[in-house]
This record gives C-alpha cells, structure tokens and sequence, in this order.
C-alpha cells in the first residue's frame, strides 16, 4: 500500500528545477525564476490598483496627497476599471477560444481532418436550441448548430442560451440584479466602453458588469467552448496517464504541445501515431514518439488520449530544460515569450500556430483547417529530424513522475455514481448518490480547485497543502487547469491517494473506483464544474448557495482567472483566493469583491494569502452551509 510518505512532494518538485537550473546556466539559459528577482518588488500601484493609464493625461496614481486623478476619478473608479478590465481580457480569452472552436466545427466534415465524434452530444444541443434534428445529415446539424453558437457572440438582442440550463432561482437572481449576459461580445464591448476616460466611475457599478461580462465567460463563451470539444473530439471519459517532468523520454523523440486550444494538439497526436513517421523516428535511433503537454492544451489531449502531462504553467521552461525536448507547439494563451530564446540554449524547435500568440524566435506554422493533419505531420516530421541534434552534455530529466487518473466529464461523474447505485433505479443518472454521502456526513461537501501557479506564492505548494488537508477532512475534490496538474505531479489524481483521506472520503473512493481529486479538464471546463454544481442542486432541491460546495484558486495568476472568479460568484458560489485581486487601494473595491457581491448573487471572495488559513475558512464555510441546512 501507497503510504502517506511515497507520494511525490513540492520539496522533490523544488530539487528537480533547482538541479535544472543549476545545470542550464551552463548554457546562458535564464528563467522566471531569475525575472522574477529582477522585478521585484513591484510597482505599489500596480499591486494596488490604483494607477490609471486610461488616457494620455496620466498616468494617474492615487496617493494621499493626491486623492484624484486629473479628470477627477477616485482610488474607487480607478481600481474599479482595472478589476473591470481584467474581467473583460480574461473573458475575451476564453470566449475567443469558444468561438475558434465553433469555427472548427462549422468546419468539419465527414471526410475533412475535423469531424463530429460525440453525435449524442450534438444532438442534445441540436435539440436544447430548437434545431431541427429529424432525418437531417449530422455535418447539416454540426453546421447548423455552430452557426447557432456563433450568433451567441454577436447577437443584437437576447441575453445567452445556455443560461436556460442554471436553475430556476439562479436565472431570476440573475435577471432581477440585471447581470443576465447578453452576446459575448457586447458584454466585453460594454466593459471596455465603460472603462474609456470619462465614463463610469461608480464602484459598484463596475463590479456589477464585472459579474455580467464573467457571466457572458462561465455559460457562454466558456460553456460553448466546452460543448464543442466534446462534440469535436469526444466528451471526455475516465482514463489513466502520468503526470510530471519524468514523462520525457529519454529514448524517444518528444513533443510538448503547450497552450488552451486543443484543434492543433489533437492534429499532432495523431500524426504521431502515422507508421511512416514512427519509422522515420526508429531511423533515426529513436525508440519512438512521446507527446506530453503543457497548461490546459495538456489536460485536454490527456483528457481525451491519455497522453502524459508533464506540467502546469510555471514548468514551462523546464520542459525545455531537460534538454531532451526535439520541439514545442503552442496554441494560445499562457505561452511564456521566454520560451523564444530559451529554446535557442537548446536544439528545441519553438513552433507558434496561431495568428494570437506570435512570439520572436519562434517558427511560425499557421493551422488552417483544411489542411490541419499535413501541418501536424510537419511538425512531427520536424521534432522526429531534430532528434539527432540533441548536445548530450545538456541531457537532465527528473524522474518525478505520478500515475494520475484523468477524464471526470459530468457525464463521467454520473456514470460512476450509477455503478454504486445499481438497485436504485430512480437513483440513475443523478448526483443523489453522491448528494446522500454529503446528507448523510459520509462527505463533508466538495471544493472545485482551478487556476494557475504564481512566483508571489510558492508555486504548487498552496494546491497541494489545500487539497491534502480538505481529503484528510472528508471534503472531495474536482480540480481543473493548472491545478489539476499540481495535483497530478503530487500523486493527488491516482487511486492511491485514497489513503490520504478521511475514512469517509475513504470509503466513497474505495466504492466508486475514484481517486479523491476529480480532474475536470482545462480552465474552460470550470463550465462543467458551474453544470455540476447546478446538477447537484436541481436533484437536491436546494438553492446552490446553500450547497457546501465552494470554489477556491489559491494561486491564480490571469485575467481569465479573475473573469472565472466573477462567473463562480454569479452562479452562487463562494470563492477563496489566496493572491489578492489587485484593488487593494480602494478600500471601496475590496468591500464589494468580498461582501457587496453577497447582496447582489449570495457569495463573494475569501481572500487569505497563507494557505493554511484559507483551507480552515473552506473548512469552517462548508461546515457552516452544513449547519445551515441542519445536516
Ligand atoms: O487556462 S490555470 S496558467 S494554463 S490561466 Fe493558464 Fe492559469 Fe494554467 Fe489554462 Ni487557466
Ligand atoms: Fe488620469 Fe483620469 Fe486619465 Fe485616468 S482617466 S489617466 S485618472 S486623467
């Protein structure tokens, strides 16, 4: 048995990039690590958000002896904008990325690169908008319903599809407050345009439409992101991989596909199953193709493929560090600038691929749709004549690496609740299962870990202690992006890790065949954590911000994280922060982001920046929705 002191810890993963680093300088590599001392401390007003450079007559920064800027906006309207602004950034993100994705299936066909695999799934959503079904072509549908989907980008009137799918008392919360979503689109337009010089300067009011643009995110463009992967590519289903640094192969050629949007890295992986390319590899002394991904790019493909993750965002650079990386594609977003001339201390091939992210030193491969499987046999082919170039005096790979559990769709969910509920029928294709083990204190209630890692904190080490300490406390976990992947590298994701829970999470992992951190995907796929919370609370009949289940990023970093923050508290969940949004400054702002929100949806943030304080608030706010439930 797997005991308490085998899994891998964040002071392994700390040796593994010292020894990298230490063995890279060698070779003129730097890394955050060395940027980070460089820019710190940083800028008090950027921390604080309270320097406005809105228009040409700042920068403005708001200090005592100088309360206002020029035009007259307070620390409350500056910080406000900023917060605001980032909300529009991060949801422009996600919902760019949805829309790419709706693209690729208006595009697909059945004898094209890109064609429909979950058919159940498309025409659920056929149905869901009103789309006629009955004796059609399913590429007539697949057509249909992307363009359907597109329309909720710019459409003039109406407010989103998907927010059908919330429960009753949510949609009228939504609706009364007037933070129901219209398109994507005009939810962004609508942040930026209030955010120009000389517009809104009313807190509250910014902090309104940052809930509404987080909203047109988390069930819009996020949601639709979702739904056509899984139409795409296949909803995702329970499989098993590895995670960490030690899934580069020495002996093999390796690919890393780093970024969010999964239409490139699915194209490559099945490139490297092409015998012709498997043989070109042999030729070449190699013992075969190894794929392994980075960031969210990662949790999609080994979602879908199992194919290995060897880190989150921070580990990046390592990747290249080892030295034995032939070359890496990246899609979009998160994509460190550093890897341009990193990978020239290397043999590393650095492929960009989409017109968002164009980076100097990169070689630039543009994917187009019709041709996207000869362009991932190029790059293949590119990695495998690269193998040969590898300086066998920069080879160090750690050998840290976790079995890891991956694939827990919603779908997936309630088919693992079905195979404990087998007398049961009314019980089938519910979360009553589970919704019984946390009546009846089996589980203390559910926490959904997401976001990135960040230098401010020690990286991994906040997600790692949190998720320890909520297992050891009855409290399972679903667990998405970067963190999914801190979990992975620690163990966290595997079947074993049952032995690091409460005797109650215990037995619900033993009875179900699961590992007590559910990895829900990438970033997008915090969708499907909004789904499940709406899930749990529709069969439970209660108001979701009555559910002890909360939200916690304990070391986001991006802009799509604070419009992910907004679209968690929209849906009623409370959320738990350990980095501090940065509106400090406005002692205004930090009123409204903690408690103001409450008023307007029923939760808001819990800021604490020392982990083990943040966990015990999780614990204590579960326990009090326990307590308020009278369970
Ligand atoms: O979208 S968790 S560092 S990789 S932003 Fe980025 Fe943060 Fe990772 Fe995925 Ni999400
Ligand atoms: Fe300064 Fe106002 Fe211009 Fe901002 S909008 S830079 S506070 S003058």
């Amino acid at each position: 048995m797997k005991d308490e002191n085998c899994f891998t810890t964040v002071e392994q993963m700390e040796a593994d990039s010292a020894k990298l680093y230490e063995l890279s300088k060698a070779s003129g590599a730097q890394t955050w690590e060395d940027r980070n001392k460089n820019q710190t401390p940083h800028c008090k007003f950027g921390e604080e958000g309270v320097c406005c450079r809105i228009c040409s007559m700042g920068p403005c920064r708001i200090t005592p002896k100088a309360p206002r800027g020029i035009c007259g906006a307070d620390a409350d309207a500056i910080a406000g904008r900023n917060y605001l602004r980032m909300v529009a950034g991060g949801c422009s993100a996600h919902s760019d990325h949805g829309r790419e994705i709706c693209h690729t299936l208006y595009a697909a066909k059945a004898d094209g690169y890109y064609k429909v695999t979950d058919t159940v799934k498309l025409i659920n959503l056929a149905k869901e908008w009103d789309i006629e079904t009955e004796g059609r072509d399913i590429y007539d549908i697949a057509h249909d319903v992307a363009l359907c989907g597109l329309n909720e980008y710019g459409k003039p009137f109406g407010t989103q599809k998907f927010l059908k799918r919330a429960t009753e008392e949510r949609q009228k919360t939504w609706e009364e407050q007037g933070i129901s979503p219209r398109a994507v689109d005009r939810e962004i337009t609508t942040a930026m345009h209030m955010t120009h010089m000389g517009n809104t300067a009313d807190a509250e009011a910014l902090v309104r439409q940052s809930l509404r643009t987080g909203m047109a995110d988390g069930w819009g463009g996020s949601m639709m992101g979702t739904e056509f992967t899984d139409i795409l590519f296949g909803t995702p289903s329970v499989r098993e991989t590895e995670g960490g640094l030690g899934v580069i192969e020495e002996d093999m050629v390796n690919i890393i596909v780093h970024g969010h949007d999964p239409a490139m890295s699915e194209m490559i992986v099945q490139a490297s199953e092409h015998k012709d390319l498997l043989d070109l590899a042999r030729s070449y002394g190699a013992k075969g193709i190894n794929i392994a991904g980075l960031c969210c790019t990662a949790n999609e493909v080994a979602m879908r493929h199992g194919v290995k993750m060897a880190g989150n965002f921070l580990q990046q650079e390592n990747a290249i560090l080892t030295g034995c990386v032939e070359l890496i594609a990246v899609d979009v977003q998160c994509i460190f600038p550093a890897l341009g001339p990193l990978s020239e201390c290397f043999h590393t091939k650095f492929i960009t691929t989409s017109e968002i992210a164009r980076i100097p030193g990169a070689i630039h491969i543009k994917m187009e749709k019709e041709n996207a499987l000869e362009q991932g046999r190029q790059i293949v082919k590119m990695a495998v004549e690269n193998f040969a170039n590898r300086d066998k005096n920069k080879i160090f790979i750690p050998k840290t690496k976790e079995k890891a559990v991956v694939g827990y769709s919603c779908e997936s969910i309630l088919k693992q609740l079905d195979t404990v509920t087998n007398s049961h029928l009314d019980e089938r294709n519910t979360y009553k299962p589970l919704i019984d083990c946390v009546t009846s204190g089996v589980l203390r209630g559910a926490v959904a870990i997401v976001g990135c890692n960040n230098p401010k904190v020690r990286p991994d080490y906040s997600h790692i202690e949190i998720m320890k300490k909520l297992i050891k406390n009855d409290i399972i976990i679903v667990a998405s992006g970067c963190s999914a992947q801190a979990a992975a590298k620690a163990g966290l994701l595997s079947k074993e890790a049952k032995n690091l829970c409460g005797a109650g999470l215990k037995r619900v992992c033993e009875l179900a065949d699961i590992p007590p951190v559910l990895h829900m995907g990438s970033c997008v796929d915090i969708s499907r954590m909004m789904l499940l919370a709406t899930g749990i609370a529709k069969d439970w009949g209660v108001d979701i911000t009555k559910v002890p289940v909360v939200g916690c990023a304990p070391e986001w970093m991006s802009e799509k994280a604070v419009s992910i923050a907004n679209y968690v508290v929209s849906t009623g969940i409370d959320t738990y922060l350990g980095i501090e949004p940065q509106v400090k400054g406005s002692a205004k702002m930090m009123q409204l982001i903690t408690q103001g929100t409450r008023e307007i949806t029923g939760a808001g943030y819990i800021i604490n920046k020392d982990p083990h304080e943040l966990v015990q608030a999780m614990i204590d706010g579960i326990e009090a929705k326990r307590a308020a439930l009278g369970i």
